[in-house]
């Protein structure tokens, strides 16, 4: 039977050639194979401070750091939190974790206590690794039994400083030997939360294996994917807690040997000026960004023209934003790239190859190599064929190994046969580009950053005041979706618009705010008890709010 259901598999591959990868290797030794070649080259440049570090102190740093690690009690399969702004010390620290078998898991420091503390707890975190303006955020998390570790100067008294790791010599660095560390391909490595599909967030389980197969599919062969070389300089103005920046821009960049150019936040005029001052030649963005410089004033006032790659991700670009930044950067190729947290990048643009191949705008790329994509039909469940459109699975080494403690979630993600559903919604056209048309699954986008109802709607029915309510994505032009709610307030209640997003926003970080509330009779609900959301899309859609 899966021999018949196997043959009727209308199956797409990519354009490229299958390539061995050695994903037997631990990540770190599989980032660092050559850097012999480019020891001495600069690998991490702190933008605004200018300090470069070359791939013998990134090596060398990470390593020791493992040592102090060690020495901290961290132990293999612990859980390190990385709650850091973009830095090389989050690099340092996700290289030395990795290096001795531990599992990171970041987090944005703009999440406020309460949002930390639930992955710190979910996550079973051992230590925090901050800067001391965040300490106040994770204090109390102490009482827990988590150590937390601050990396910039100013040390609090209660906490651990990065002196404590750095401080071992040359005969400590190598802690994976001293301690016989055996690393298995499927150890979990890092741990970053995304709700995918459905419900709240969840701990994604991503191993070795799947990290090494990833970067592999992305920048290795005779023909890489997207093409870095040694001499390129790649932006990561993305925040590194989120896989895109982590994945695709400072893992490729390290396993090539290309500079990885690291801003703490992003800001137009300091990110066009910090282009031309390093000559940036690969840019990897998000939509708003794009936006950004479409409208910015000040493009004409740098030279932009050393950009030779602008790879946009994580929400849909566009066709005008696509045409009109192609203007601004003379020599840029303008393509896409889409991914999941569980997956890493699913389709890539074959313009970006070393050999390219002719791609078209509005289109998400190629599947990557190695990996296998089915479109799928959501009544029939049958795979489909070119240019009709259902659900996007992958499937290959690359995908996550599951939810953390979810059996439930991850069964439901990954079928049977290893397809991971995706939950976006799409097409292969005649070219085997990927078009993504919509999201079936209910995570709202917010610039890119992920906004899961189900968290804000469990916020939500905790207040008094609130019999019912439902959250879902409008659209708006600035941010791509914004998350809005519909609410069924209690008897008698006459509780407002503003003080329900009051309520919200004093709980969670700034893009998951509610941005307008609809007050309506009841939420629509299918037998089962699941919110209809696609009834409430239509309301929002013919304007309809009651
Ligand atoms: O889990 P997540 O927040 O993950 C991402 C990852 C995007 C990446 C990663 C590596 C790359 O190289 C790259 O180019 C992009 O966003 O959210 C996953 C969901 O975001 C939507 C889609 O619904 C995913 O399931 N999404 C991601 N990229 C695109 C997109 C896109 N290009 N167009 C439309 N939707």
């Amino acid at each position: 039977n899966d021999q018949k259901q196997r043959s009727i598999d209308v199956i797409f591959r990519s354009k490229l050639p299958d390539i061995f990868i050695p994903s037997h290797l631990p990540l770190n030794d599989y980032i660092f194979e050559n850097i012999s070649e480019f020891a001495a080259k600069p690998c991490l440049v702190n933008g605004p401070t200018g300090e470069t570090y070359s791939y013998a102190d990134v090596h060398a740093t990470s390593r020791k750091i493992a040592a102090g690690l060690q020495k901290l009690g961290v132990k293999q399969h612990d859980v390190v939190m990385l709650l850091l702004p973009n830095s090389p010390e989050l690099v340092f620290t996700f290289l030395a974790v990795s290096f001795i078998g531990a599992i990171t898991t970041a987090v944005n420091p703009f999440f406020t206590p309460a949002e930390i503390s639930k992955q710190s707890k979910a996550s079973a975190a051992k230590l925090i690794v901050t800067e001391s303006r965040y300490v106040d955020k994770v204090k109390t998390l102490q009482n827990d039994g988590v150590s937390i570790l601050c990396t910039d100067d100013v040390i609090p008294e209660c906490c651990l400083g990065f002196s404590e790791l750095t401080q071992y010599g040359e005969e400590e660095h190598n802690p994976r030997v001293n301690l016989k560390i055996k690393i298995s391909p499927d150890d979990v490595v890092a741990l970053p939360y995304s709700s995918g599909t459905t419900g709240l967030p969840k701990g994604v389980m991503l191993t070795h294996k799947g990290l090494v197969t990833s970067v592999a599919q992305q920048v290795d062969g005779e023909n890489p994917n997207i093409y870095f070389d040694r001499e390129d300089v790649v932006l990561c103005v993305l925040p590194m807690f989120h896989m895109f920046a982590l994945n695709t821009i400072v893992l490729c960049s390290l396993r090539v040997g290309a500079t990885v150019l690291i801003m703490r936040k992003f800001e137009i005029g300091l990110m066009l000026e910090q282009i031309q001052r390093y000559k940036v030649t690969v840019a990897m963005v998000v939509p708003p960004i794009v936006l950004a410089i479409v409208k910015s004033q000040e493009t004409e006032k740098y030279d932009l023209s050393s950009v030779r790659i602008i790879k946009s991700g994580a929400a849909p670009l566009g066709k005008e934003l696509e045409d009109a930044i192609s203007a601004k950067f003379p020599n840029a190729k303008l393509g896409q790239g889409c991914g999941m947290t569980e997956t890493g990048p699913i389709a890539m643009s074959l313009g970006f190859a070393k050999h390219p191949f002719p791609f078209k705008s509005g289109g998400c790329g190629t599947v990557v190599r190695n990996a296998e994509i089915k479109i799928v039909d959501l009544d029939t469940g049958d795979s489909l064929p070119r240019n009709k459109s259902g659900e996007i699975y992958i499937r290959g080494h690359q995908i996550m190994k599951g939810y953390l403690n979810d059996p439930v979630t991850t069964a439901s993600t990954i079928d049977k046969d290893g397809w991971l559903h995706t939950g976006d919604f799409g097409f292969i056209d005649d070219d085997d580009e990927l078009f993504i048309v919509d999201r079936l699954k209910e995570l709202i986008k917010y610039k890119g950053f992920q906004v899961a109802p189900a968290e804000l709607e469990s916020l939500l029915i905790a207040h008094p005041h609130i019999n019912d309510v439902a959250v879902v994505a409008m659209k708006e032009q600035d941010a791509g979706e914004v998350p809005v709610a519909f609410v069924v307030r209690s008897k008698d209640s006459n509780i407002s618009e503003e003080e329900i997003i009051q309520f919200v926003s004093k709980q969670v970080v700034f893009y998951k705010r509610i941005s307008t509330v609809f007050f309506t009779d009841s939420i629509p609900k299918a037998p089962s008890g699941k919110i209809l959301r696609k009834d409430l899309r239509a309301r929002l859609a013919n304007r309809l709010m009651k």
